[in-house]
């Protein structure tokens, strides 16, 4: 059976500043260049951001090799610490300017649509010590940042967006533990969670002042949505997923669409002790600051019955309900991430039906594998049957939700070349193109074949049988 997309349908992929360029040229830190510095222990072998693939000396080869393999779009972040030598004074780092400029105008040369991201877990480590999100001059910074580089990069960005999956920072930040500064205090980070969206308010307000004369300038958030299934059909179970939903999903979903935060989610706070402090300005400036489109990045469901009583009173929200391990998962092993394709028409029939159908569209999927040179031949040609598989599942269900009437414009993979994951460093592969971390060598593996035949045809083959047999890895 064929699957087929619109004409102008975007295929990308996405990637991020602090995980492609290294930190050559930057005279600012963000928390991770921190971080390593601190304690590389926590970073898997021992790799940090230092150099990471590169792009800041390989740009050029890099947007030929994007155009080689047929992207008509991509995704990457501006470095909050490369555009400014003093990110409190704001003097500007001419050759980190310079650098972006360079490498969007390369983008435009090969007629890469390109999109900008101003926020990728990168607080500089000079406003993370001041309270990051928490404090309102952090906000107010983050802000006059934000306009900085419309004025520096409007001419060559198509599209805008103001954070990368706003939750993570505040989850692995200051609740968990995960990621410096490694704070676990509930009532900081859900202030750094509404500072977050007043930054973003505050961004896309501004954004829409200075545009106002210009219809084709837009601005989004990418949201990493991750809808829950409950156990059973049991009022207890269903209790539990809908809580989940709410505290992850549809906080953002509600405040960046439609400006509001829902009264179940404000009464579950004020009934916890957890509501932060807030304005009724502030509530002003996010009910006015509705995003053009949304970008989503879906990689796993999430699966839950109810928690035990005790539980509920927990500093921990992942003790709020209880994972529910489905028996049915497929999983992703090195990733601990459940596969389930179907989840992405879930979610598209969401945004149709909750979320006003405003145009969306995936603007990260994909799969990371560890040790993948095991899938390498003589050549150095990796054959990942397996991503070229996930790719289709999950866009035979994207395209199910189209034609039901779904507004999604395009579909971004998380990644172009094999790139830096945080504390993960290295040790899952996700690129479409694999990279020699020894002499940073590029090396094309087949689902970037695939990928630009999906592109230059906007269709592709689909025998769900065939895929079924490579589905484990
Ligand atoms: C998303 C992030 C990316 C990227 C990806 C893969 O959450 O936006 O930055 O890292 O996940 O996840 P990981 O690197 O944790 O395996």
């Amino acid at each position: 059976m064929k699957i087929k997309f619109k004409k102008d349908f975007m295929w990308g992929t996405a990637t991020s500043g602090p995980q492609t360029e290294g930190f050559m040229g930057k005279k600012e830190k963000n928390i991770m260049d921190y971080w390593f510095e601190k304690n590389p222990e926590d970073f898997y072998s021992k790799v940090g951001p230092t150099l990471t693939s590169d792009f800041y000396s390989n740009y050029e080869k890099d947007v030929e090799m994007m155009s080689q393999i047929g992207l008509n779009s991509f995704r990457t972040s501006i470095q909050w610490t490369r555009i400014y030598n003093d990110v409190e004074t704001e003097e500007i780092n001419q050759n980190g300017v310079q650098f972006y400029r360079n490498y969007f105008k390369e983008l435009k040369n090969k007629n890469i649509k390109l999109i900008v991201n101003l926020f990728h877990f990168d607080m500089p480590i000079k406003f993370e010590k001041k309270g990051g999100f928490t404090n309102n001059f952090v906000i107010d910074k983050y802000v006059s940042y934000a306009k900085k580089c419309f004025e520096l990069f409007g001419d060559l960005v198509d599209l805008w967006s103001t954070f990368n999956e706003p939750i993570v920072p505040v989850e692995c930040c200051y609740i968990y533990g995960l990621f410096y500064p490694k704070i676990k205090n509930l009532n900081y980070a859900i202030q750094a969670g509404y500072g977050t969206i007043l930054a973003h308010s505050k961004v896309v307000n501004v954004f829409h002042d200075l545009f106002s004369n210009d219809k084709n300038k837009k601005i989004s958030i990418i949201l990493n949505v991750t809808p829950t299934y409950p156990a059973t059909n049991e009022p207890k179970d269903i209790k539990s997923a809908e809580i989940r939903d709410m505290i992850f999903n549809k906080v953002f979903l509600d405040a960046c669409v439609k400006g509001i935060f829902s009264d179940e989610l404000v009464n579950f706070l004020k009934d916890n002790s957890l509501l932060p402090n807030y304005s009724v300005h502030e509530l002003e400036i996010i009910k006015k600051s509705k995003i053009d489109f949304l970008g989503v990045n879906y990689y796993q469901p999430g699966r839950v019955k109810e928690a035990l009583k005790e539980n509920m009173n927990s500093q921990f929200p992942n003790k709020w309900f209880e994972e529910y391990i489905w028996p049915e998962r497929r999983i992703n092993p090195y990733r601990g991430w459940e596969i389930h394709p179907e989840t992405i028409y879930n979610i598209a029939m969401n945004i149709k039906n909750e979320y006003d159908n405003i145009p969306w569209f995936i603007s990260e999927n994909g799969i990371g594998v560890e040790n993948e040179n095991r899938f390498e031949d003589s050549t150095g040609f990796i054959n990942d049957q397996y991503r070229i598989d996930f790719v289709k599942e999950h866009l035979f269900w994207l395209n199910k939700a189209i034609s039901e009437g779904s507004n999604c414009f395009g579909y971004h993979m998380w990644t172009f070349i094999d790139c830096w994951s945080w504390a993960n460093a290295y040790k899952n592969r996700y690129g479409l193109i694999s990279l020699n971390l020894v002499n940073q060598k590029r090396t094309m593996k087949k689902s970037a074949l695939f990928f630009k035949e999906l592109s230059l045809n906007n269709s592709f083959e689909y025998n769900i049988n065939e895929i079924l047999k490579t589905k484990d890895l």
